[in-house]
């Protein structure tokens, strides 16, 4: 059994680590939920009984085993090392800690070796990138993967619950005939709209947002010769993150091919039969745990060149799902590390 904290509760991730424990049957002994100061007085349900949300201070990881995070990136910063300290081991979904090459990152689908040498602090990736890798990996081992130009639809649900009630808000507003309620967590009105701006903008002109996926995919792939071309691009679509793909590998890889690694790939649902109009759906993948993949197509321009729509549930394969698998491959270490 593990003692474990959910930092950052009250949160959309912190809300689905809580229910993954439970799905999961994660051997849990003491459990404990932290938020900020606004959340006192609220209450998490876990497994039947309630237990009050206890704002985060420094003695919050005596006898804590293992911390699920995720808090803004400098309440991370601030608080992971004061939980790794006391003793635990920090699955951390911000992005405060995922370059660290002392930290790694993982997706358990991909790089669960990297897991044992965490030195308290595991990063849990981006959800655009978890879903990316987690499709790409069989593709790599086969083939080896050169080359990725990536446009993602990504739902509001990745900018956490004020990105949620900001879309809520926007299409009741536009439902009634009513003024759009100005934008606070998006710079543009979302309903009706797509914005190709996630996260900050960087001088060479890409968006935070996407330079995770260049940097994490390589990190998690292990192979810092891969090439990734990103557009991220926020819709008003509530849960799920949809991708499309182009991917160029060293050796050739047909449709089949690809299909036949995909159908024995961990984590990943094929749905690729265009003429029943099967393909990957945003509302379908909301409340699941694998990465979906079709639309598989060659590139018509090029050899060593495939093409494919990628969907998953940001908060839960993207982030929740993620962390929580992580934890499991922490149990598999020897007492001593988990
Ligand atoms: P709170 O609800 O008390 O603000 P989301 O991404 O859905 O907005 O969730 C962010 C999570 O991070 C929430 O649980 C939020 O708690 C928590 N959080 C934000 N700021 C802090 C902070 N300064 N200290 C602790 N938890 C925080
Ligand atoms: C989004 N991908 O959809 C972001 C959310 O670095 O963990 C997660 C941000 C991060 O807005």
């Amino acid at each position: 059994m593990k003692n474990v904290a959910v930092v950052g509760a009250t949160g959309a991730v912190g809300d689905r680590m809580v229910r993954l424990l439970e799905e999961r049957g994660f051997p849990v002994g003491a459990i404990k939920f932290l938020a900020s100061e606004r959340s006192a007085g609220k209450s998490v349900t876990f497994r039947g009984k309630d237990h009050p949300v206890e704002p985060i201070h420094k003695d919050a990881f005596r006898g804590v085993d293992i911390v699920l995070s995720s808090t803004p990136g400098g309440v991370s910063k601030e608080w992971s090392p004061v939980a790794a300290a006391a003793g635990a081991v920090v699955v951390d979904n911000s992005s405060a800690f995922r370059m660290d090459p002392e930290v790694p990152l993982v997706v358990p689908e991909v790089n669960p070796q990297d897991v044992a040498r965490n030195k308290g602090i595991i990063a849990n990736p981006n959800c655009s990138t978890i879903q990316m890798v987690v499709a790409l990996k069989p593709l790599h081992d086969a083939a080896k993967v050169r080359r990725v130009i990536v446009s993602t639809y990504q739902s509001v649900s990745g900018a956490g619950m004020k990105g949620i009630r900001e879309l809520e808000s926007q299409a009741e507003a536009s439902v009634n005939g009513a003024d759009i309620p100005a934008p606070s967590k998006f710079a543009h009105p979302i309903i009706g709209n797509c914005l190709p701006h996630i996260d900050d903008f960087l001088p060479g002109g890409y968006t935070k947002e996407e330079m995770k996926m260049v940097n994490e995919t390589r990190k998690i792939m292990g192979d810092p010769t891969i090439d990734v071309c990103p557009t991220c691009v926020r819709v008003p679509v509530p849960y799920s993150h949809s991708e499309s793909i182009l991917v160029e590998t060293e050796r050739p890889i047909t449709v089949e091919q690809a299909h036949e690694l995909w159908r024995n790939a961990p984590g990943v649902i094929l749905l690729d039969d265009p003429a029943r109009a099967e393909y990957p759906l945003a509302a379908d993948a909301n409340g699941r745990d694998e990465v979906f993949v079709g639309r598989v197509r060659r590139d018509l321009s090029r050899p060593n060149a495939l093409l494919f729509w990628c969907v998953s549930d940001n908060l839960r394969k993207g982030a929740a799902t993620n962390a929580v698998q992580i934890a499991e491959e922490l149990l598999k270490l020897e007492p001593a590390r988990a």
